[in-house]
């Protein structure tokens, strides 16, 4: 374990057998789920990077805002639970008493990008969140809690953990450029990038 930022990287969390058994995971959750666009509030602009999501609760972004909400922005389906291999690996890492609600799931074809962003739309703060990441080495960059404090980087490979807790939990953080072709976990190539995240209060105020 590294510390990064303040930011905990775990490089390695996850072996190849269970890589491959959690792309299968994944891959049943977008065929329940499909991948969307999301786009920024107010402009309407599209992300690079698509999404869908598992668990009670999923993150989504469209012209009107930020927010967690219960069913798939589409198909107003509730979303896939999520997989025992990830409750298990928030217990391993998270350091919190209750299990994560939500898991936003990344998918970054060619080209795609993350912008410097906070993850704060989280009532539950003092939770962490916690990041797994599949298929193409990105590289990923952290700062401080405002948006100009100094950052470093770090390439992040298919299998590493990073945890967002504490101080580091609403630094600023995204991803530089994934390395096209490093990987050959994914059939179709590209990088997933899984957070899991609670969002309310174990008990609620
Ligand atoms: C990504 N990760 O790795 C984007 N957020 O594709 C995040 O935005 C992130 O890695 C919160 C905590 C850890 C993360
Ligand atoms: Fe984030």
């Amino acid at each position: 374990m590294l510390d990064i930022n303040g930011a905990l990287y775990v490089p390695g969390f996850l072996d190849g057998a269970a890589l491959r058994r959690l792309a299968e995971a994944i891959a049943a959750i977008l065929a329940e789920a499909p991948a969307f666009t999301p786009r920024m509030p107010r402009t309407g602009k599209a992300f690079s990077v698509r999404m869908t999501n598992c668990g009670s609760l999923g993150w989504v972004s469209d012209v009107t805002g930020y927010r967690y909400q219960n069913g798939h922005p589409e198909t107003g389906r509730p979303w896939p639970a999520i997989p025992s291999m990830l409750l298990d690996a928030w217990a391993a890492l998270a350091d919190w008493p209750g299990p994560p609600e939500a898991c936003l799931i990344n998918l970054y074809g060619t080209g795609a990008r993350m912008g410097l962003h906070q993850d704060r739309d989280e009532a539950a703060l003092d939770a962490p969140v916690v990041s797994l990441s599949l298929g193409d080495s990105a590289v990923f960059r952290v700062g401080g809690q405002k948006r100009g404090d100094p950052s470093r980087s770090v390439t992040l490979h298919s299998g590493d953990a990073i945890v967002l807790g504490g101080a580091a939990r609403l630094a600023f953080h995204g991803i530089d450029r994934v390395l096209a072709g490093s990987s050959r976990l994914l059939p179709e190539g590209g990088r997933i990038n899984l957070t899991l995240r609670r969002v309310t209060p174990l008990r609620p105020a």
